[in-house]
């Protein structure tokens, strides 16, 4: 490590250039990225992680604002590769807010002596392949250049932030940001006049939680989602003790479900039982916390077709009960997209917060968006007059925040114009041409530490096999890349993730390619193709 490289200037004369070299480089310290440092440390690889922010934590650290928390069980979240972590750390919630998640990820960082390898405020701008020495040089903001076999991507599939192209918004005399950059002293809201743009699984959170204490909310819509209640509550001592006996069972559960979420569905269909049956199943799962409403029902609720349109009707008929107004109630109605076709939110208070005097829904698909004033912000039909301006416009999702890194491989291509119609990876991992790069963001789905551990270290045993083997490269091939690109597009489209314009398959950015960003399979189906690719000795995979 640390190594100084000597490097010919253009005068033609020596100059030593300080460069540290190491055998892997990780982008990013979240979830993915500090868990991929504890690994690859252990296997015994000089590693460096380089972190934009001030802390580690990831989506944990930058999305600060009020009400951001888990929508998956808390103690099914955890990393599990540690007794130890899991037999210390006790969630306090079922579903654990920002501040607990960034303090479990400051205190991962700590105990496993991870900071050390970790560097801060550390932007990374550009990482290019040296072809001739099968190195990654990795370029940061601030000047600083180290140079790895290995580069992997850990910066999340959601942090990229999407910021609409609204004209005016440097005219506006109040103070406005985008959720995913929550200032850290945070942002004074009591008293103010308040507009919050979109209502994703962000904006719903953030909705309910400053309607207690802001003067005057404006909520701008463009969709109505279907949303359900969360119904977190306190972890008592009992129920901490039966949690931490019972890892290995809940982690088990957990690697069998499609989205490696603790709940099972009911094999059964929901046509397939008495309207009477199907909606004492409803109502029960209904009352029950979290994502257990969905992905322990029926389980072609969540599959296109009759039983899904039977499911979306009874989550509407639940938010009209919840609205006084029937017209706002309406509003609030999904009517154009199927139930669970875009990221369903779990809410705490969302729907009552319409029923408050002080809140004003806009429907900003009627009369769109025009333009930020100095006041406010102004529709087709209306200005708005506010003190603050709340971004909950979401995310340039997977391919975004890979872009903002400006990776070039082999032939000086970039990973941006490879993918301009929508990633072209094997599995999500590697991209053919860009050798020893694992895109480790762009293959995690569901419930994300479930996802990303075994991704990890499927990740790391490649490595290890690389170097056992004396290979000094390994990327995907071009037929296993176009295979899977096929793959996707056609098992993609039969599934819900794929039937609405959302962040998923990225029609929530202007002119970005409409494609499913993340596997269309199971998180099982994924394992088990990632354990068979690494038996057959990496097919569909270039070692040289
Ligand atoms: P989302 O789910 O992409 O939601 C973004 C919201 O912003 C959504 O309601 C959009 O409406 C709205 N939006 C975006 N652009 C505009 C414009 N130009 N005008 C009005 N409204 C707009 O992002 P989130 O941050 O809520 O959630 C991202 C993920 O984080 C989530 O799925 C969880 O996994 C965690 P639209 O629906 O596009 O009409």
């Amino acid at each position: 490590m640390g190594n100084s490289r000597k490097q010919t200037s253009a005068a033609g004369t020596d100059m030593v250039e300080k460069m540290d070299e190491f055998d892997a480089i990780i982008i990013g310290a979240g979830v993915t990225g500090l868990y991929s440092l504890y690994r690859l440390r252990k296997l015994g690889f000089s590693v460096r992680a380089f972190e934009e922010g001030g802390g580690v934590g990831g989506t944990w650290f930058w999305n600060r604002y009020p009400g951001c928390r888990f929508d998956s069980e808390s103690y099914t979240y955890g990393y599990s590769f540690s007794e130890e972590l899991l037999q210390e750390w006790d969630w306090k919630e079922h579903y654990s807010s920002q501040p607990e998640n960034e303090r479990y990820l400051n205190y991962v960082a700590d105990k496993f002596d991870l900071r050390r390898d970790i560097r801060l405020n550390s932007r990374v701008v550009s990482a290019v392949f040296d072809q001739d020495e099968s190195r990654w040089q990795v370029q940061l903001e601030d000047g600083h250049r180290a140079r790895s076999q290995f580069l992997i991507t850990s910066v999340g599939i959601l942090s990229a932030g999407y910021m609409p192209d609204f004209e005016g918004i440097d005219s506006f005399k109040g103070k406005w940001c985008h959720t995913g950059r929550w200032p850290a002293e945070g942002m004074d809201l009591v008293g103010k006049r308040v507009g919050v743009i979109g209502t994703g699984a962000t904006g719903v959170q953030l909705i309910a939680e400053i309607a207690k204490e802001v003067a005057h909310l404006t909520v701008f819509q463009r969709t109505a989602n279907f949303c359900a209640p969360l119904r977190n509550s306190p972890i008592d001592a009992q129920t901490q003790r039966e949690i931490k006996a019972s890892y290995p069972e809940i982690f088990k559960k957990c690697m069998e479900t499609p989205g490696s979420f603790v709940h099972q569905f009911d094999p059964r269909s929901a046509m397939e039982v008495s309207p009477e049956e199907r909606l004492e199943q409803y109502e029960r799962l209904w009352a029950e916390p979290g994502f257990k409403k969905w992905l322990a029902n029926f389980h072609d609720v969540m599959i296109p077709g009759q039983a899904n349109e039977d499911y979306a009707e009874f989550v509407r008929n639940k938010i009209r009960e919840r609205v006084h107004d029937p017209v706002v109630a309406e509003m609030l109605v999904p009517k154009d997209h199927m139930f669970g076709s875009k990221r369903l939110p779990c809410e705490s208070g969302y729907y009552e917060v319409y029923n408050q005097d002080n809140v004003l829904l806009v429907d900003v698909r009627a009369a769109p968006i025009e333009r930020i004033t100095p006041k406010g912000v102004k529709t087709a039909d209306a200005e708005y007059e506010l003190d603050v301006i709340i971004f909950a416009t979401g995310y340039d999702a997977v391919t975004g925040s890979l872009n903002k890194l400006d990776i070039h491989g082999e032939g000086g291509q970039t990973l941006k114009d490879k993918f301009t119609n929508g990633p072209r990876t094997y599995m999500g991992i590697s991209s053919a041409g860009f050798p020893n790069l694992f895109t480790i963001n762009a293959a995690s789905v569901g419930n994300f530490v479930r996802a990303a551990e075994p991704l990890v270290d499927w990740v790391s045993d490649a490595m290890c096999y690389v170097r056992e083997n004396q290979f000094t490269r390994i990327s995907a091939t071009f037929e296993a890349e176009d295979a899977w690109v096929d793959h996707v597009a056609e098992a993609g489209a039969k599934i819900l993730r794929t039937q609405a314009d959302s962040w998923f398959v990225g029609a929530n950015i202007p002119g970005k390619a409409r494609v499913l960003l993340t596997s269309p399979d199971s998180a099982p189906v994924m394992r088990a193709m990632r354990t068979e690719v690494a038996a057959n000795g990496y097919e569909g995979f270039l070692l040289q």
